[in-house]
């Protein structure tokens, strides 16, 4: 496999797939006019934690390719089932009355890897496609219920849920509602739960290991009390669902206070509104738990999951439907008019199977819970007393550390600067991928990396920070 692709790789150089891509392909959430004269990154190979670009480059991928190839790449185990799959039954549907056998299979794994209340999945094609399906059933069970009226999903500022109109609303990114009048009717968004940015408050000195955890738990329940706030004023007897990313992944990798969730999981039953989890990035053993509910310990009545259902390679998502739900819909709801053409689709069924089997094979969420987890989060608290860095945070195999100019008041660069593209900049040349949401740098490794693979990591992040900080100092930045 590898073989074919090296030679495809070099069939064209470099500047030739530059000037096709620059020519035919426009990229997802990218400044094409900038992106043509600058010419993209060809990546052409992948092996276990590391990538190699069409100059030959070896890169270290900290991104998991996009949160999402949690075994690593190049496995011969879900290359061999798409395979099989496809040499068996590349595609049936499961819209009039079908099934094929590795979405019955999936279906049923599913249900032993989630938490006891999911018995039931409804798979589409994408993590924005299975919060789109989020929207359709908790409209659709209030229906049922006589309550037509109960309609209004809270979320929250900052939070990622995908890109279609109704995944791009529910996301807080204010980029995105700028674009295509969006949110559509009847989402509304609370404040999200930073305690850096606004929870912390300017501090004189560096707060204490307890005085900081009283902050971040006091601040928790603030956080939560937000989503009461915006349930009294709305109306309980409207609102139909909240909906949160356990820790919020494109917004930086903001890990919540311990508090905020069992709070928000009260405030929700109290007012009987439903709770949703998008597990799309913490799904699958990224936070050292099957799912970020879990590590969190909320019981939500949906789902969502994408990327590390496949490990990303191919496309598939969905959504768990709790019993509550699933009742609701199966005994009353005669038929629910949605779904999609790759719902269940075999070849991404098949895929998730030989992932998941392998996750548990490998016992890759136990080793993120008890070694590479707690191991990533020590060496990640090391990189707090560099110069540059004013917070670092982690949850299994996720961190972020946010780069500041003033340390002790935590008082960010002028943005203007973009001090985080700077130091991704570095990055990039140094080979490593890590993403810059702002100025916090984040990393979500694949779960197979090893102690020294996230030490030649760190490695690398102090390089990039260090040269960042060169940088830094010679404009007079500081
Ligand atoms: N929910 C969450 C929590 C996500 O992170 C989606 C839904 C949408 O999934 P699809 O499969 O439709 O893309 C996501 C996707 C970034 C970045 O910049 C993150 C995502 C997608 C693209 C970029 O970190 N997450």
């Amino acid at each position: 496999m590898n073989a074919i692709l090296k030679s495809a790789a070099a069939v064209r150089s470099t500047q030739d797939w530059q000037a096709a891509d620059a020519a035919h392909y426009l990229h997802p959430f990218t400044d094409f006019k900038s992106l043509a004269h600058k010419g993209s990154r060809v990546i052409t190979r992948g092996d276990n934690i590391y990538l190699w670009d069409s100059d030959g480059h070896k890169i270290l991928d900290a991104m998991s390719g996009l949160w999402c190839v949690n075994v690593g790449y190049g496995r011969t185990e879900l290359i061999e089932a798409a395979t099989r799959q496809m040499t068996e039954l590349p595609f049936y549907n499961s819209f009039f009355q079908t099934a094929t056998p590795p979405a019955i299979e999936l279906a049923e794994l599913l249900a032993q890897v989630s938490p006891p209340q999911f018995q039931h999945v409804f798979f589409s094609g994408s993590g924005s496609e299975g919060n789109d399906t989020v929207v359709r059933m908790v409209r659709r069970y209030w229906d049922l219920l006589g309550q037509p009226e109960r309609s209004v999903i809270i979320s929250r500022h900052n939070a990622y849920h995908g890109s279609t109109m109704a995944g791009a609303s529910l996301g807080g990114m204010s980029g995105m509602h700028a674009q295509g009048g969006l949110p559509i009717p009847g989402i509304t968004h609370i404040e999200q739960p930073f305690w850096f940015e606004l929870g912390r408050g300017a501090q004189p000195a560096p707060l204490s290991p307890a005085a900081e955890k009283a902050s971040r738990d006091a601040f928790g329940l603030t956080a939560a009390g937000w989503l009461e706030a915006k349930i009294l004023e709305i109306g309980a007897d409207k609102v139909a669902a909240f909906i949160g990313e356990p820790v919020q992944g494109a917004g930086g990798v903001i890990v919540p206070p311990e508090t905020y969730w069992p709070e928000v999981q009260c405030i929700c039953d109290k007012y009987g509104v439903l709770l949703v989890s998008d597990e799309v990035i913490c799904g699958f053993g990224r936070t050292g738990h099957w799912f970020g509910c879990e590590r969190f310990g909320f019981k939500p009545d949906l789902m969502t999951f994408a990327k590390g259902v496949t490990s990303g390679y191919v496309p598939l998502g969905g959504v768990m439907v709790g019993e509550r739900i699933a009742k609701v819909l199966i005994e009353q709801g005669g038929e629910f008019n949605h779904g999609y053409t790759y719902s269940g689709h075999p070849v991404a069924c098949a895929v998730a199977l030989a992932n998941i089997r392998l996750i548990q094979r490998e016992g890759l969420v136990e080793r993120v819970h008890d070694d590479t987890g707690p191991y990533l989060a020590a060496q990640f608290a090391a990189l707090a007393e560099h110069p540059l860095v004013g917070e670092v945070q982690s949850c299994g195999l996720m961190a972020a550390l946010q780069i500041v100019k003033d340390k002790p008041s935590g008082r960010p660069f002028d943005s203007a600067l973009e001090i985080g593209m700077l130091c991704r900049g570095h990055c990039f040349a140094s080979g490593l991928i890590m993403r810059a949401v702002g100025d916090r740098m984040i990393i979500a490794p694949p779960l197979v990396i090893t102690r020294a693979q996230i030490d030649e990591m760190i490695t690398l992040i102090r390089h990039c920070l260090d040269l960042t900080l060169a940088d830094v100092r010679r404009n007079g930045w500081l």
